[in-house]
């Protein structure tokens, strides 16, 4: 539990991506929220590596994952589902107004403040990686990501989450976070690196992790292994 193939909620992720996107691939921002709440859901599978099919579009306009469905609504993006989620239980969402607007907020900061500047390391590290204009280019990509995660740290101070207590903005500002791992930029402010720590060491985390890697395990494509 919460994966149940006849449960409501339907979610959509891939069957398999290679190694340096898994336990990144954004459904894994659902099936966290979902597992703090206990709620169960079913899960669709596409292939990442192939055209999506033309009526998902429909779903999803740029033909990515993840959707979401449930009785009530059909969506698409990670953040505006962990919004529907938050507004619906109070364990990932203050129910004051003020609570919730300032929970909102670091989701938003997370995806609009921090995540951009995250993307061009994506590029010099791994998309476009060895390409001549790249070693020039890092440094001033690391730059401004660092002064974004030293205003990050410091709104962070020593709190143990963004508002003092769990919310989706925590949740999307570790999971954005994580994009990180293995540049060594996170470990040089000390409180954002816990604040991942102690995202990552929750139990519903952990079970959406391992939930999305055994996926990625029972799909692995002949040869694709080390
Ligand atoms: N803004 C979207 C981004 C979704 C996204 O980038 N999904 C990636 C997987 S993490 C994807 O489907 N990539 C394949 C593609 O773009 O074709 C969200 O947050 O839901």
């Amino acid at each position: 539990m919460p994966i149940d193939p006849n449960a409501h909620i339907e979610i959509t992720a891939f069957r398999w991506v290679p190694d340096f996107a898994q336990g990144l691939v954004r459904d894994l921002r659902i099936r966290w929220a979902l597992e703090e709440i206990g709620r169960p859901y079913r899960v669709r599978l596409l292939e990442a590596t192939k055209p999506r099919p033309a009526e998902y579009f429909c779903e999803q306009p740029w033909g990515q994952v993840p959707i979401y469905k449930d009785h009530e609504v059909q969506l698409f993006e990670s953040g505006a589902i962990l919004v529907h989620l938050g507004l619906k239980d109070e364990r990932l969402l203050p129910v004051d107004r003020a609570g919730q607007m300032r929970g909102i907020a670091w989701l938003i900061a997370a995806l609009n403040s921090v995540e951009p500047a995250i993307f061009p390391l994506l590029m010099t590290d791994i998309f476009n990686r060895g390409e001549a204009w790249t070693s020039e280019a890092r440094p001033k990509f690391v730059e401004r990501l660092e002064g974004r995660l030293k205003c990050l740290s410091d709104a962070l101070g020593d709190k143990e989450w963004l508002e003092g207590r769990f919310t989706i903005g925590d949740l999307m500002t570790v999971a954005v976070l994580r994009q990180l791992r293995g540049t060594g930029i996170v470990e040089k402010f000390p409180n954002i690196a816990a604040l991942i720590e102690r995202g990552e060491s929750r139990p519903a985390f952990q079970k959406a992790l391992s939930d999305q890697l055994a996926v990625f395990r029972e799909h692995e494509p002949q040869g694709a292994a080390a």
